[in-house]
């Protein structure tokens, strides 16, 4: 008897993931190019942990089939677990080690009051924090020290000890795609940056309509500053100060330029065409942008230093102007040519580690901004970000990086390695210190948060399908959750990989490097991240119990494509002028 049950039940639920995955086959068919949207994160999935209550829908669902996709299921099964045990993100262990505390856990009611947005009074009083986001190049989860990384970088585990440390801190795959998600708080696929403009491709990257946090930050009465690397578009009309930025110093592209004039046939060849070698450009809002400087093998070394100066030089204007300020600076580090200023050159310990020289500048050049900030005396009003933009090559290339115990490397979407990297916060006196939260959190939420933590979450955009949710209340320690259990990827194709959600992961596509295809696997992949980190077993071959993941799933996807119907995906280059009223 009982065996005959146990035999229906493995029917049931195999059959109902069969039946899923061929309705998500179905309904995936539109991603197959850029058109999607993203969930509005953090919905109805309260409760859903319990196990016997996941039971009863189960049995439903095995009849039914999720191929059903009747979202009223998904709404009932969800309603009739209201108020139960909420357990976000049970990942791996909290860190005790450096005086950390956890934040984690909590109810609905945080939940909910996380998802109404910011209905309490702004989190500030009086004059409004200047903030500096830094931004590094490639840098891994396992990189820093106060991650668990080999290379001394004491300024960045200073920086961490004093604000919050993210260790579920998600990104896309690759530069572009992040940028435009940290500065438009939506996701790639929307804005049409998915993709790696190319130098020479002529209109590409984030179209000018997109509204920025710079330019938020410049209608919230801000002085605005972008210093390093842009790489959302290298045309005029859509350079930094033509995105909101009141001045930038910086490259259009990526670091990568530095090498193209090592090759005779690359100087031929732009002599011919009267073109320019890679240049750091300088510009003001409202003129052209002009060359600053070459960008080569020469300069190179020096590029993370020249940054710094730039910003310390900003931040100490700005502090005597009194005026508020966003300063942007997208460092050089640790993105290939690695190649230290002299200064660190040698300073590894085998005397020829690259990598972990260039990881000691970086942290020194933190460290040079942080004592600007100080001696400017706006430490306790400012805030300051420290984040990645993508994961690191790991051991195998780029010299070296550590994704610390997660699967993959740069690009090797969607597993954890590539999408989970550093995300740092501090702001003394408002921010709690000494906090490692294992809360999701994503790039496309720093704009709503920022603005939130500003008081103006009021200039937000409301005529646009917005991904990023407003964490400000977690930040200022007012929320035991972040409001994200969700992060869907997309990938360099557009194509839907995965979903997170809560501590499972459902994979769609995946691809395990940069000269690798994109694979589908006939059935999607179930991880069960905070046992298994690492990504090596998939539930739905050793178990085959995890078909009901489908329903959160295909909550997520109806939701991202029914935005989508009313606001289409902006197209790679297109011209967008807006969407119909
Ligand atoms: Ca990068």
């Amino acid at each position: 008897m009982i065996k005959n049950r146990t035999v229906e039940a493995i029917f049931c639920i195999v059959m109902g993931t069969i039946l899923g995955y061929a309705a998500a086959s179905e309904r995936l068919a539109p991603f197959q190019r850029a058109d999607a949207r993203p969930p509005a994160a953090v919905e109805d999935d309260s409760g859903y942990c319990e196990t016997g209550k996941v039971a009863t829908s189960l049995s439903y669902f095995g009849e039914r089939g999720v191929g059903g996709r009747d979202s009223s299921l998904m709404e009932n099964s969800i309603s009739a677990h209201e108020g139960g045990p909420l357990t976000p993100n049970p990942s791996p262990p909290r860190t005790g080690a450096r005086g950390e505390q956890a934040q984690q856990g909590s109810g609905d009611s945080e939940l909910r009051k996380q998802k109404a947005g910011t209905d309490e009074p702004p989190a500030t009083t009086g004059k409004k924090p200047n903030v500096v986001f830094i931004l590094v190049d490639n840098i891994g989860w396992g990189d820093f020290g106060c991650y668990g990384g080999a290379t001394p970088t004491p300024r960045i585990d200073a920086l961490a000890q004093s604000g919050i440390r993210f260790k579920n801190y998600n990104v896309e795959g690759q530069c572009t795609a992040t940028r435009s998600a940290i500065l438009t708080g939506r996701m790639p696929v929307r804005t049409g940056t998915y993709t790696v403009p190319a130098p020479g491709e002529g209109v590409s990257g984030l179209c000018p309509w997109e509204y920025t946090l710079a330019e938020m930050f410049s209608e919230a009465g801000y002085s605005t500053a972008m210093y390093g690397k842009w790489h959302l578009g290298e045309v005029t009309g859509r350079l930094p100060t033509e995105q909101g930025f009141d001045r930038w110093w910086g490259i259009k592209n990526s670091w990568e330029e530095a090498g193209y004039s090592s090759y005779p046939l690359f100087n031929a060849l732009i002599k011919q065409s009267r073109m320019l070698p890679p240049q750091v450009w300088e510009g003001l809002k409202g003129e052209l942008s002009t060359p600053a400087m070459p960008l080569n093998l020469e300069t190179r070394p020096f590029m993370c230093q020249k940054v710094t100066e730039h910003t310390t030089a900003y931040i100490a204007e700005r502090a005597a102007a009194g005026k508020p300020f966003f300063a942007y600076v997208g460092y050089p580090e640790m993105h290939p040519p690695v190649m230290p200023h002299p200064d660190f050159l040698g300073k590894s310990p085998s005397g020829k580690d690259k990598y972990s020289e260039m990881l000691r500048e970086m942290d020194y050049r933190v460290g040079q901004i942080l004592d600007a900030i100080q001696k400017a005396g706006i430490e306790d009003n400012t805030i300051v970000v420290l984040s990645s933009d993508n994961a690191s090559g790991g051991a195998t290339a780029y010299l070296g990086g550590s994704n610390g115990p997660w699967r993959g490397n740069y690009f090797t979407p969607p597993f954890e390695g590539s999408l989970r990297v550093p995300a740092l916060i501090r702001w003394p006196g408002k921010i709690p210190a000494h906090v490692a939260t294992d809360q999701m959190f994503a790039a496309v939420d720093w704009l709503p948060t920022l603005a939130g933590l500003i008081g103006d979450s009021k200039l937000v955009p409301t005529d646009r399908p917005m991904d990023g949710i407003d964490a400000s209340r977690f930040m200022l320690g007012r929320s035991k959750t972040s409001g994200r259990d969700t992060f869907m990827e997309f990938g360099m194709e557009s194509e839907l990989m995965c979903i997170k959600w809560r501590h499972y992961k459902i994979v769609f596509r995946y691809c395990e490097g940069i000269d690798k295809p994109t694979l589908k696997p006939r059935l999607p992949l179930f991880y069960d991240l905070s046992s298994d980190p690492h990504e090596d077993h998939n539930l739905n071959d050793t178990k085959m119990d995890c078909g009901w993941l489908m329903l959160p799933a295909f909550k997520h996807i109806e939701e991202y494509e029914k935005s989508v119907k009313r606001f289409p995906n902006i197209k790679v280059s297109e011209e967008f002028k807006g969407y119909s009223k």
